[in-house]
């Protein structure tokens, strides 16, 4: 396995929309692997191919064995995911990203999601998600359309954090 560097915002790739995943092989298995062993590592509950610089429609989740450190781990790998319904109601979160490090905000988002998609062996499943697993899941899959959690804010505080962002990296360089 191996650990994948992070892009982070405002890197223009993190814009770009993720190309489904043609065929769920040893390439994408290694990927899957590759990418759980990052998100563990950061630490983090989830991550989108797109934010270890892979257009892919593929993320992994994890909100059971590091979200909470009290539950055994349930990773679960999801493969070109497609939300099939959303509740009506909503619930608000405070969102943290991998890609926007040090920054986090309340996100409003359907409470609910029934999501389709891909197992790592090409099985395909349908999962109903509430809680924290329904809001990671639509963050993550906002990942693969190009949305950051960052979209969801004014544009006031959105500019704000991008160009705390943008000094960082400045600085850094
Ligand atoms: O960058 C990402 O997409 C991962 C992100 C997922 C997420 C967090 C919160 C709400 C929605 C989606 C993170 O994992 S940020 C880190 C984080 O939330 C966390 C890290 C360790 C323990 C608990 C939480
Ligand atoms: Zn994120």
């Amino acid at each position: 396995m191996a650990l994948l560097p992070i892009y982070t915002a405002p890197d223009p790739l993190l814009k770009t929309v993720s190309k489904p995943v043609d065929a769920v092989d040893a390439e994408i298995r290694k990927l899957v692997d590759d990418m759980f062993e990052t998100m563990y590592a950061a630490p983090g509950i989830g991550l989108a191919a797109i934010q270890v610089g892979v257009q892919k429609r593929l993320l992994v989740v994890d909100v059971v064995g590091k979200g909470n450190q009290d539950g055994a781990p349930q990773p679960m790998a999801l493969i070109n995911p497609e939300i099939t319904w959303v509740s009506d109601h909503d619930a608000t979160y405070e969102e943290g990203c991998l890609s926007v490090p040090d920054h986090y905000a309340d996100v409003v988002r359907p409470a609910e999601v029934e999501v389709s998609y891909l197992d790592v062996d090409g099985e395909e499943h349908i999962l109903r998600a509430d809680g924290l697993l329904a809001t990671c899941i639509q963050h993550e899959m906002d990942h693969l359309d190009g949305i950051l959690f960052l979209d969801h804010l004014s544009a006031l505080k959105r500019n704000m954090i991008l160009r705390k962002l943008l000094k960082q990296k400045k600085l850094a360089s």
